[in-house]
């Protein structure tokens, strides 16, 4: 092990000074607790589809609108979705989204957990204008959490990544589909690594993001430690042909709570990443968090030095970490 390799990563998110930037105060209708939200770029505004937890500890989701994606947030009146009561998966709730913009179908996807007695798993929504939503129910079995569809076809299939739960082991998985129906080609993609930051649980932070160097993948790795749980943030890169090969994993976490707003809150210790907004004229990467699952946070970086820092990082020296 060579010392060097493993000091503090160069690379950092810059947190933004004006957060948190939404919060349970600022809601227009009583809400506990504002978080992780699914991100957009949708007709010259950002639009956060937030997760918003009720006080019976249920969860919906609820726009919030932005000209430059920092200021002036406006919030909607009224949630975008409700559970659905003939949806039996959404009884407790739905939680957690991802956005994309699906090319081939030229229509938003938007990939949500819904919660139930029968346990977590994701759920489907399409639609054309964000405004109208049409449901497409459960995707596989619990337990599931944390999936985002890639935001366009590869080798002429969908593609998915999410974190099923398998003998209680919660790595992140990948698989494919000719139809946003039928999934297969299942495959472990990062796996947990016993020992390190991220050793007790990994999954998808925001959608894939594509690079020329292949697909940015922000996840979010676990460590369970005496006090609860702590919720860092790393990179991986992966085969801009195959996604389902790695060309890289950071050993090093490269964003984690720090600010008393990641510190204290309802789980104290998270920072948990859902959606990104690129800018390709300044190519700043626009990150959204959840800081302890308790509000909205942003922090930023340039998209092509997060590629060089992983082009940069060394292979893993644990096997079975980069294919
Ligand atoms: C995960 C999800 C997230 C939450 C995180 C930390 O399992 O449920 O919604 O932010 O735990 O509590």
């Amino acid at each position: 092990m060579i010392y060097h390799n493993h000091q503090r990563p160069n690379i950092t998110f810059e947190r933004y000074k004006g957060n948190p930037i939404l919060n349970p105060d600022r809601w227009p209708y009583p809400a506990n607790a504002t978080f992780n939200p699914g991100a957009i770029r949708h007709n010259g505004e950002t639009l956060l589809l937030v997760r918003v937890e009720d006080m019976r500890g249920f969860s919906h989701l609820t726009f919030a609108r932005s000209g430059d994606g920092k200021t002036n947030w406006l919030i909607d009146e009224q949630p975008t979705l409700l559970p659905d009561p003939n949806y039996n998966e959404e009884r407790w709730g739905i939680e957690d989204p991802r956005i994309v913009w699906l090319e081939d179908l030229q229509q938003y996807a938007v990939t949500y957990v819904s919660f139930s007695k029968d346990g977590p798993v994701v759920s489907l929504a399409l639609s054309d204008d964000l405004h109208h939503f049409e449901r497409r129910g459960a995707m596989l079995p619990p337990e599931d959490k944390d999936a985002s569809l890639f935001p366009r076809k590869v080798n002429d299939k969908y593609m998915m990544i999410h974190r099923p739960i398998i003998r209680g082991e919660a790595h992140i998985w990948v698989a494919c589909s000719p139809d946003l129906v039928h999934w297969g080609e299942h495959q472990i993609l990062l796996p947990v690594r016993p020992g390190w930051w991220d050793s007790t649980r990994v999954g998808l932070g925001p959608p894939p993001i594509e690079t020329s160097e292949g697909w940015l993948i922000i996840y979010h790795g676990v460590r369970m430690t005496v006090s609860g749980s702590l919720y860092r943030v790393g990179l991986a890169l992966l085969d801009l042909e195959d996604p389902r090969k790695i060309r890289k994993r950071c050993d090093q976490w490269v964003f984690g709570p720090h600010e008393d707003y990641e510190r204290v809150g309802d789980v104290p210790g998270v920072t948990f990443p859902t959606g990104t907004v690129h800018d390709p004229k300044t190519d700043e990467l626009i990150m959204y968090y959840g800081a302890a699952d308790s509000s909205v946070c942003l922090a930023s970086a340039k998209l092509q030095d997060l590629v060089d820092h992983l082009l940069s990082c060394n292979d893993s020296e644990e096997e079975g970490f980069c294919t």
